[in-house]
């Protein structure tokens, strides 16, 4: 059974060696490189292309669905779909355009994968805001799959997926309602994702955070609480004028939200950790189908986590993402959490910190003897990989 499995999975990588994504065509070696300016790994390259989010049967393409309905319900098909603009994007497209200042850490190589020192896979959907509007839109939906660096948790996976959504105004819409343009979108936009936030849930408790976005302002976060926390599902807000004044909307107001569809989904289809959307158990694909929203998963059962602790020197250089990457290049899905226990620096000004790494499968029982391998090849890639000093 486990050696099929395997196949199966060797076989896919090795013909999932060009693809096309929205019309361009991708090799591996287009995106993987061994090269500084890259640090796109193979885990990351496997998930391009697959688009979970274009499918009917998948629980993120049901939310997808589901968010069009809303929209084409409440402003007659007004709003234009895009789910298949091609995640590899200019650092121009995504950072200049949304006015992510120079400084601004997202753009570091600790957050964001680059393919080169002027080309990333794109952290967010608002990357295409700017071509959307010089193209003429004013009413639009981008759904796609995103790319961060990030920790390792339920909630955190290095690819997820995104809906941005845009409405721009013409200064008649809001001039004779008596308040100021930016007034007049913030309220617009809480209704219509308030509205959004009904359609999928019924009732459910929310509350708004105020926030910043380099793009937007006033900038919002909507939260939904959830398996007793608040879990932010979605960041929003007004527009800066200076985005639109570049892109020929000099004289209208617009506001625009991007939504994690993972988070969002994880609520209504009580799936508890996100590594569940890549999947391919048929115990997990079989429970959704098409047009059925907020079916409750059934875990088919929990296997126990075990933990393993990893304690180390750390160096100037040293950061949790890079650790994180190092693991999950190693023990793939099988980490589900990387939780930093202790730290402390002594009286020479070294640093130690203590990590707790939980490994669990969705899919069966783990042996010990497995969980020891990995660990050890994790404690190598990390030595080996980070420079750091194994106590
Ligand atoms: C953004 O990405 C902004 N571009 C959103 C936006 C668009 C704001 C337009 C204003 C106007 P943020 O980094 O907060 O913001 O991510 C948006 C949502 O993506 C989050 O609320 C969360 O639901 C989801 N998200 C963020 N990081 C992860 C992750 N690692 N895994 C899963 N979901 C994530
Ligand atoms: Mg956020």
């Amino acid at each position: 059974m486990l050696l099929k499995k395997q196949l199966n999975q060797t076989s896919r990588h090795s013909i999932v060696s060009a693809l096309e994504i929205g019309g361009v065509k991708i090799a591996k070696d287009d995106v993987v490189r061994d090269d500084p300016t890259n640090n796109v790994p193979d885990t990351i390259f496997t998930k391009l292309g697959l688009q979970l989010h274009m499918r009917d049967q998948h629980p993120l393409g049901i939310l997808k669905n589901a968010i069009y309905d809303y929209f084409d319900m409440n402003y007659s098909t007004k709003f234009v779909k895009f789910d298949d603009l091609c995640p590899i994007v200019s650092i121009k497209q995504n950072f200049d355009d949304v006015l992510v200042p120079a400084d601004h850490v997202s753009r570091s190589y600790n957050d964001t994968y680059y393919i080169d020192a002027q080309t990333v896979l794109r952290c967010h959907t608002s990357a295409h805001q700017a071509e959307l509007f010089r193209k003429g839109q004013t009413h639009f939906l981008v759904t796609g799959d995103v790319y961060r660096r990030d920790s390792i948790d339920s909630t955190h996976y290095p690819v997820f997926h995104q809906m941005e959504g845009v409405r721009v105004f013409s200064t008649d819409e809001w001039e004779k309602s008596g308040i100021d343009g930016t007034s007049y979108a913030a309220i617009d936009l809480k209704k219509c994702l308030e509205g959004l936030a009904r359609h999928l849930f019924g009732a459910v408790e929310m509350r708004w955070v105020d926030t910043y976005f380099p793009f937007t302002n006033p900038s919002f976060e909507l939260e939904i609480y959830f398996k007793e926390q608040w879990l932010e599902v979605l960041g929003c807000g007004v527009t800066e004028q200076e985005i639109l004044k570049r892109n020929g909307r000099e004289n209208n107001v617009a506001w625009a939200f991007g939504l994690g569809l993972e988070r969002l989904a994880m609520v209504l289809f009580d799936i508890p950790d996100i590594r569940l959307f890549w999947s391919t158990d048929e115990r997990f694909t079989s429970q959704f189908s098409e047009g059925k929203l907020g079916v409750k998963f059934k875990p088919f059962s929990k296997f126990p986590p075990c933990y393993k602790d990893m304690s180390f020197w750390i160096s100037d250089a040293f950061t949790e993402n890079n650790l994180c990457e190092v693991v999950r290049g190693i023990a793939g899905d099988l980490v589900e959490e990387v939780k930093l226990i202790d730290n402390f620096t002594n009286k020479k000004g070294m640093t130690s910190q203590c990590y707790r790494i939980a490994y669990r499968s969705m899919e069966r029982s783990l042996t010990d003897e497995e969980i020891n391998q990995l660990q050890w090849k994790v404690r190598e890639g990390v030595e080996s990989k980070l420079k750091v000093v194994l106590r």
